[in-house]
């Protein structure tokens, strides 16, 4: 459920058990994350122990969580400004994991929504909008987590913690107002922790920052179209079967977007992840895992 000083909180049968992991885990590179699904021995006396940790369905790097089910990428319109790259390289990294991602733009009380929505909505992304203020949206947003494992994640000061708080008032997080007393670009979130709620879980995680978004997890060239399913429909349709739906002649997902079908600013993230990781070896990838 959360890790903090050391130590590893694992639910089990009602309970919360303070555990340490057992040294066995370090030697073998292998660290518990939240989202685990452990084994764990309770002695008589002294601290729980982890023995093991299940085969993971997932795992995330960045908010480190593992076993989800959906990955709320969170946005607001305004402060800070959306930016779609981001959310882009959220949504691909959730795809290529088998996550459910699903968008959400909040304080859309300070800007026009609409278009950003739609965007999402028209490739098949659930996509929500969302206001403390009026709470709009609040009941769509709750549908999605019922029985599911969902992270909430994003840029520091979106409006995670406040969206969490709409949700379920018994939370209580603590949200930006004590951070701004302590300057700019602190994170009022400092651990990822799992809550149980609406029959699944929820995880509140700590905003990234510029290094964490420079860091965060690199998609091997040849999976990345995949990574984008709107693109699927047009596998195989393009002149070259080997069409990375960059610049290519004959390429049908270029057409697709210069003709409007498909979003341009998407097929921009795509470009640019493609960019990021063509000239880079398979070892190297898998070393920042
Ligand atoms: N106008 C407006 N302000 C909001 C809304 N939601 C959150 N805020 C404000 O945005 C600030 C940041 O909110 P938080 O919920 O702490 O953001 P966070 O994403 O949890 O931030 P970290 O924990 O640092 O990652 C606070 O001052 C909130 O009051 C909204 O819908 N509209
Ligand atoms: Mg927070
Ligand atoms: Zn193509």
């Amino acid at each position: 459920m959360k890790i903090t000083g050391g130590f590893y909180y694992v639910e089990a049968a009602e309970s919360v058990y303070e555990c340490k992991a057992r040294g066995v885990f370090r030697k073998r590179g292998m660290t518990p994350l939240v989202g685990d699904i452990v084994d764990i021995t309770i002695p008589e006396d002294g601290y729980c122990s982890i023995d093991r940790i299940q085969d993971r369905r997932n795992a995330l790097v960045r908010p480190a969580l593992a076993n989800l089910d959906n990955l709320m990428i969170i946005s607001s319109v305004k402060e800070p400004d959306v930016n779609l790259y981001l959310i882009d390289k959220m949504t691909a990294a959730a795809v290529n994991k088998g996550i459910t991602p699903i968008v959400v733009f909040t304080k859309s009380d300070l800007a026009p929504v609409d278009d950003l929505v739609d965007i999402y909505r028209s490739v098949n992304i659930p996509a929500f909008e969302f206001s403390t203020v009026d709470n709009r949206g609040l009941e769509d947003i709750k549908a999605v987590l019922k029985d599911k494992v969902t992270a909430f994640c994003g840029n520091s000061g979106v409006g995670k913690s406040s969206l969490l708080n709409a949700l379920f008032p018994e939370l209580g997080l603590q949200t930006g107002m004590i951070s701004e007393k302590l300057g700019r670009g602190r994170h009022t979130t400092r651990t990822v922790e799992l809550f149980k709620k609406h029959g699944g879980y929820i995880a509140d995680t700590p905003g990234f920052s510029t290094v964490d978004i420079e860091r965060f997890e690199l998609i091997r060239k040849d999976e990345l179209k995949f990574a984008f399913p709107e693109f699927d429909e047009y596998f195989g349709t393009c002149q070259f079967n080997s069409c990375n739906h960059v610049c290519e002649k004959g390429c049908r997902v270029l057409k697709a977007v210069s003709d409007g079908v498909l979003p341009q600013s998407r097929h921009d993230s795509y470009v640019r992840m493609y960019n990021e990781v063509k000239d880079i070896k398979e070892w190297q990838i898998n070393s920042t895992k």
